[in-house]
């Protein structure tokens, strides 16, 4: 019988959040190592599983597949601990993820592509990704400056995304030190879900 396939890159953050769902919920999947910086998710047959030429993607026992990381966490964790049940905080933890998609992950993620895998700073035209960067993460660290999770009081799919990225934020020249809060919070939830240690 088929199972779950996650088609993902060890170096992102985003294939690494649907493999950490998995792993999490003791679902069983196989892992298709798609390497990004070689063009893997731009060749014919990997666009004809995702048009949109990217990953993670995950392809289902059922065989439907399924892009977007966020999508893909929240199909894995439906009726999981990882989704608050009440629905306040079901709602906050959207907030958290529509967030980290549009304004924290296209500045951390990005600028840390550019340092460590393109060995760029910010150029002309991205010249505001460090100014931006520091306000994301001076947010995350305001926030949780008086709770231990992103949502209520235990760790959701909010921790997952924003940890993705945020644990990796001094490789793309970010500045974590003064971020105390955040900082407890990065080793906090790499300690739940099992992941060595960035500090
Ligand atoms: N919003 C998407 C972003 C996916 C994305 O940007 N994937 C990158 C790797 S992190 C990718 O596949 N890039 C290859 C390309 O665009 O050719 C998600 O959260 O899954």
């Amino acid at each position: 019988m088929s199972r779950l396939t996650i088609y993902g890159d060890s170096i992102s953050g985003n294939c690494l959040k649907a493999k950490w769902v998995a792993e999490r919920l003791a679902v069983p999947f196989d892992w298709v190592e798609t390497s990004v910086v070689e063009g893997a998710t731009r060749k014919p047959e990997f666009l004809k599983l995702n048009p949109w030429g990217q990953v993670p993607l995950a392809a289902l026992a059922d065989g439907r597949t399924l892009a977007q990381s966020n999508a893909i966490m929240l199909h894995l964790a439906e009726g999981s601990d990882l989704v608050p049940g009440d629905a306040y905080h079901r709602a906050k933890m959207f907030e958290w993820l529509f967030w980290e998609q549009y304004s924290h992950e296209p500045v951390i993620a990005v600028r840390r592509f550019r340092v460590k895998f393109r060995n760029l700073l910010d150029d002309e035209t991205d010249r505001t990704l460090a100014t931006k960067g520091a306000a994301v993460l001076a947010r995350m660290d305001e926030a949780l400056a008086e709770q231990d999770w992103f949502v209520g009081d235990a760790l959701s799919l909010a921790d997952i995304a924003l940890v993705a990225y945020t644990r990796w934020a001094e490789e793309g020249a970010y500045d974590l030190a003064p971020h105390r809060a955040l900082v407890a919070w990065i080793d906090r939830v790499e300690r739940a879900l099992g992941l060595p240690s960035t500090r």
